[in-house]
C-alpha cells in the first residue's frame, strides 16, 4: 500500500523576479534572526527569506518574519508631521522645523513653569541602537529631565534588576548554544514556540539529538508545556514560593556544588537559613503542586551535569517578578551553573531591541550600563559629551509605571511618547486614557498616524521603521546584529535617528555638544564609551557585523586586532571564578520570604485573568494587524476558556461574552480550549479596548514592572449577540 500521491506533484514557488537582496535583522522579537528583504528590478519590495550562514536562525524564520517586508505598504502610516492647539480640534499638517521646533518650545515652557522633571519622555524596545543612544545623549545632556524611561518596564526591567541583584550588573550570561551542551531545561513563564520560535526550534533539534529533560513551569499547557515531562501548572503568582522550595530540596539533600558557592558566592548561610521555612509540604498547597513532584524536579535538575534556566514574561509580570529572576538565580549559583555550557540563567529578552536600550539609551542611567548614582560615571560621560557633570541627576528618576500616574497628581505636565503604545499595552486603559487627557502637552512619535495614542496628542512625528533605516540591535545572546537600510519611508517620515537630531538643534547650549549625522558616527562615539566594559563592542563596525552575521558582546577592539574571528570572548558571562560585577567578584545569593499580595478570585470575581501573547501576532497589532497574512489567524479579540466551565456556564465556542474586572469590562469571543483550567481565563492582549481594560498591574517594588497575568474577573452573557460582535471588533478595520 502507498500512501501519498503516486506522481510528485512539487509546490512551485512563484518566481518574485527579486534582482537585490539586503541584509537585516528581523524587527519583531528579540531572537534576532538575520533575514534578507528581496527587491524587484522596479525598486519595489516583494519578499523576505532567512540567511543560512547566520549562527542564530540557520535560514529559518518564523510567520512574521517571512511576511515582514509586506509591512512596507501597510495602512495607516503617519507620512507628515500633524500639529494643534488643543485635542478637540483637528491635525494640520505641519513642516519638520516648525514641528520639532514647537516640541523643544513646549518641553521649555514645561520645564520653566513647573520644573526640569515634569517633562516626562518614554520610549521603547524598538529603535535601532544608535537611536537610542542619540535619545539618551539628548534627554540627558539637552533637556535634563530625569523622567526618562521606556517600555521595557513593562517588559524586561525585573531581568535587568534582578540581574543586578544577583551578579552586580545586568548582562544575560548564557546563549543559544547553551541547548546544544545543557542536560536539563527548566523554563519558566516562557512559551518558546509561540514567542521565540526560532529559539525553540534551536532547542528542539538539540533534544532531538539528546533527549534531556524539560520542566515547564506555567499555570496554561503551553505548546511548550505539551512538549514536557514535567509540567507544572503553577497557581498564578507564586513562583517564589517554589523557587525557595526547591532551592531547600537541594540544600537539603546535598546536592548543592558547595565548592562554586565557596568560591562564588555570599549569603549561602542567610539562604539556607530563609529556605528551611519552605518546605515541599508547605509549598504544595500554595502553587498548587504535589511536594513529590517538587522534590523529583528538584533532583533532576540539581543532579544534571549542566543545567540551564530560562523565563520570560510569567516570571518578570508578577508582584515578585525580581524576587522570581533572583530565586532563578539563587539555582543556578547554588549548582554551578552559571559560564559553562549548558549551564546557564538566561532571560528571554522580549523586543528586537530591547537588549539595545539597556545597554545604550541611558534610561535608567547613563550609557554602556553607567549608573547615575556613580560620580565617576557621571564625570566621564560629562567629559565625552561635553557637558557638566553636575547637570545630571544623582539617581534615578521615574520609571513609566511611576510616570503615568505622576500626570495624574499633577506632577507630570508634559509628555513624548516614542515607539510604545500604552493605549493597548498599560493596565487600566481607561485611567490611562484620563491620564493622557490631562498633559499639556502630549508629542507621540510613531511610525503609524493611526496608533491609539495620537487621539490625546497635540503633535504628532511620523517615524521610519525597521529596514528605512540603518543600524543594530542586540538580541537575547547579547548579539549586535545590523538592520540596513531596504525601502523609503513613506511621504515626509523621517528616521528616529534625524528626529532625534533635529530636536537637539532647537536646544540653546547644543552648540556645546556634537550629535553624530550618521548612525555609524553614533556607533563610533558607543564603541569608544564601551571600551574595556562589560558591554565591550569596541572590535565591531557595521561591516564586520554584518560579514560576521551578528557579533555577540564583549568583542575587543584587541580581539579585533589579533584577528580573532568573533565571537572570541563573546559567547558566555562570567567564565572565570570570581569574575561576577561586585566588588569581591563574588555574586549574592539573596534570601527572599514570600508575601502573597495578589489579587486573587474570590466569590464575585471568580476567574484568574492570565494574559499574554499569540505566534501570529505583535503586541499592540500596529503592524501585524495591517497584514493580511499574520492578521488573518486571530483577527477577532478572543479568550481561551475551560470546556467544562463553558458547559456549568451554558457558553458555546464562538460566543461573545463579557468580562469584568474591579477596573472596567472587556467583550470577547469564546475559544474552548483545555489549555486553561476551569478557573482561569486567557485572553491575548493584541487588542486595543480588550484585556487591559480589566488588568490591575500592581507593581514589583525593585523593577516597577506591572503584574499583568494575575487579576480576578467574572463572565458575564450577552443577549444580543450581534451588538457584541460590533464592539468587540470595533478596532478590527483600521
Ligand atoms: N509572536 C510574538 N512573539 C513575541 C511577542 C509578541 O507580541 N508576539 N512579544 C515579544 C515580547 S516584547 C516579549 S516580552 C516576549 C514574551 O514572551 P512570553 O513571556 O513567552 O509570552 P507571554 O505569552 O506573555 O507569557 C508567557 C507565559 O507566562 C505564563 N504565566 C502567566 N502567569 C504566570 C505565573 O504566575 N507563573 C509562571 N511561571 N508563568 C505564568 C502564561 O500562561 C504564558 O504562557 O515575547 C516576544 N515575542
Ligand atoms: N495585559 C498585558 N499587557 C502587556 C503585556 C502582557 O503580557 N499582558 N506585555 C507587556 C510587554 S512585555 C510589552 S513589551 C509591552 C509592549 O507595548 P508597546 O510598546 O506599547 O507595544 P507596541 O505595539 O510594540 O508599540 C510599539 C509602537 O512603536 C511603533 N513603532 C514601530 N517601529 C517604530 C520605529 O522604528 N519608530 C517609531 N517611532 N515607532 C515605531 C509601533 O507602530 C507601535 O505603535 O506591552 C505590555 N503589555
Ligand atoms: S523568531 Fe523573532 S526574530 Fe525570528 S523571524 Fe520570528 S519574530 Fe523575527
Ligand atoms: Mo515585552
Amino acid at each position: 500500500m502507498l500512501f501519498g500521491r503516486y506522481e510528485k506533484n512539487p509546490i512551485k514557488m512563484v518566481d518574485k523576479q527579486i534582482k537585490k537582496w539586503s541584509y537585516a535583522t528581523c524587527g519583531y522579537c528579540s531572537v534576532g534572526c538575520s533575514i534578507e528583504i528581496g527587491t524587484n528590478a522596479d525598486g519595489k519590495v516583494v519578499g523576505s527569506r532567512g540567511v543560512s550562514g547566520a549562527d542564530v536562525n540557520r535560514g529559518k524564520l518564523c510567520v512574521k518574519g517571512i511576511f515582514e517586508h509586506e509591512l512596507f505598504e501597510s495602512s495607516g502610516r503617519g507620512d507628515k508631521p500633524l500639529i494643534r492647539e488643543n485635542i478637540e480640534d483637528s491635525y494640520k499638517e505641519t513642516t519638520w522645523n516648525d514641528a520639532t521646533a514647537k516640541a523643544a518650545k513646549e518641553i521649555r515652557r514645561i520645564q520653566e513653569k513647573y520644573g526640569r522633571d515634569s517633562f516626562a519622555v518614554i520610549s521603547t524596545g524598538q529603535l535601532l541602537t544608535e537611536e537610542f543612544y542619540t535619545l539618551g545623549k539628548l534627554t540627558r545632556g539637552l533637556i535634563g529631565t530625569n523622567n526618562y524611561d521606556g517600555n521595557t518596564t513593562l517588559c524586561m526591567a525585573s531581568a535587568v534588576s534582578g540581574y543586578k541583584r544577583s551578579f552586580g550588573s545586568d548582562g544575560p550570561p548564557g546563549c543559544y548554544e547553551d541547548f546544544e551542551h545543557t542536560e536539563c531545561l527548566m523554563a519558566w513563564g516562557s512559551n518558546l514556540p509561540e514567542q521565540h520560535p526560532i529559539i525553540y526550534w534551536r532547542f528542539q533539534e538539540a533534544r532531538e539529538k539528546r533527549d534531556f529533560p524539560l520542566i515547564v513551569i506555567d499555570p496554561r499547557v503551553t505548546m511548550l508545556a505539551q512538549k514536557a515531562d514535567y509540567h507544572l501548572a503553577i497557581t498564578p503568582g507564586t513562583d517564589l514560593v517554589l523557587l525557595n522550595a526547591l532551592a531547600f530540596v537541594i540544600l537539603d539533600e546535598g546536592l548543592d556544588d558547595s565548592a562554586y558557592i565557596k568560591a562564588n558566592t555570599n549569603g549561602i548561610v542567610e539562604l539556607r537559613t530563609e529556605v528551611a521555612n519552605f518546605t515541599p509540604e508547605l509549598a504544595e498547597p500554595i502553587c498548587g503542586i504535589d511536594a513529590d513532584t517538587i522534590r523529583t524536579v528538584a533532583r533532576i535538575y540539581a543532579k544534571a551535569g549542566s543545567a540551564m534556566n530560562i523565563w520570560t514574561m510569567g516570571i518578570n509580570q508578577s508582584t515578585h517578578g525580581t524576587d522570581g529572576v533572583v530565586g532563578i538565580n539563587n539555582l543556578s549559583l547554588i549548582t554551578g551553573n552559571i559560564g559553562k555550557p549548558g549551564g546557564t540563567s538566561l532571560s528571554i529578552t522580549g523586543q528586537c531591541n530591547a537588549m539595545g536600550t539597556r545597554e545604550w539609551s541611558s534610561c535608567s542611567g547613563l550609557p554602556g550600563y553607567r549608573a547615575l548614582e556613580n560620580e565617576a560615571d557621571r564625570d566621564e560621560i560629562g567629559k565625552f559629551w561635553n557637558v557638566d557633570p553636575e547637570f545630571f541627576p544623582k539617581k534615578r528618576g521615574m520609571a513609566q509605571t511611576d510616570i503615568f500616574p505622576a500626570i495624574e497628581t499633577g506632577e507630570i505636565k508634559g509628555l513624548w511618547l516614542i515607539a510604545t503604545n500604552p493605549m493597548t499595552s498599560m493596565a487600566n486603559t481607561d485611567r490611562t486614557r484620563n491620564m493622557l487627557k490631562n498633559l499639556d502637552f502630549l508629542v507621540v512619535q510613531d511610525s503609524y498616524a493611526d496608533v491609539e495614542t495620537t487621539e490625546y496628542a497635540h503633535l504628532y512625528l511620523p517615524a521610519a521603521t525597521w529596514a528605512e533605516k540603518e543600524g543594530v540591535f542586540t538580541n537575547t545572546e547579547r548579539r549586535v546584529n545590523i538592520v540596513r537600510k531596504a525601502a523609503e519611508a513613506p511621504g515626509d517620515s523621517k528616521s528616529d535617528f534625524d528626529i532625534f537630531n533635529l530636536i537637539a538643534k532647537h536646544f540653546s547650549n547644543s552648540e556645546e555638544m556634537t550629535f553624530p549625522e550618521s548612525p555609524s558616527g553614533a556607533f563610533e562615539e558607543m564603541k569608544a564609551l564601551s571600551k574595556g566594559r562589560l558591554a565591550d563592542i569596541s572590535g565591531m563596525d557595521h561591516d564586520l557585523i554584518e560579514k560576521q552575521r551578528g557579533i555577540q558582546w564583549p568583542y575587543t577592539q584587541a580581539e579585533a586586532k589579533s584577528g580573532a574571528t568573533p565571537p572570541a570572548g563573546g559567547k558566555r558571562l562570567y567564565t572565570e571564578t570570581a569574575s561576577f560585577r561586585y566588588p569581591d567578584g563574588k555574586a549574592k545569593l539573596i534570601a527572599m520570604p514570600f508575601v502573597d499580595n495578589n489579587e486573587v478570585p474570590d466569590e464575585e470575581y471568580p476567574f484568574w485573568l492570565n494574559s499574554g501573547r499569540l505566534v501570529e501576532h505583535f503586541h499592540t497589532r500596529t503592524k501585524t494587524g495591517k497584514l493580511g497574512n499574520t492578521n488573518k489567524y486571530s483577527p477577532i479579540p478572543f479568550m481561551e476558556l475551560n470546556p467544562q466551565i463553558a458547559d456549568e456556564m451554558g457558553l458555546e465556542q464562538g460566543e461573545y461574552v463579557r468580562c469584568i474586572s474591579r477596573r472596567g469590562d472587556a467583550v470577547v469571543m469564546v475559544m474552548l480550549t483545555q489549555r486553561v483550567a476551569p478557573n482561569m481565563v486567557f485572553i491575548p492582549f493584541h487588542y486595543y479596548d480588550c484585556v487591559n481594560r480589566l488588568s490591575l498591574g500592581l507593581l514589583d517594588p525593585y523593577s516597577r514592572q506591572p503584574a499583568y497575568k494575575q487579576a480576578a474577573i467574572k463572565i458575564e452573557k450577552i443577549e444580543d449577540q450581534e451588538a457584541a460582535a460590533k464592539l468587540s471588533m470595533q478596532r478590527r478595520n483600521f
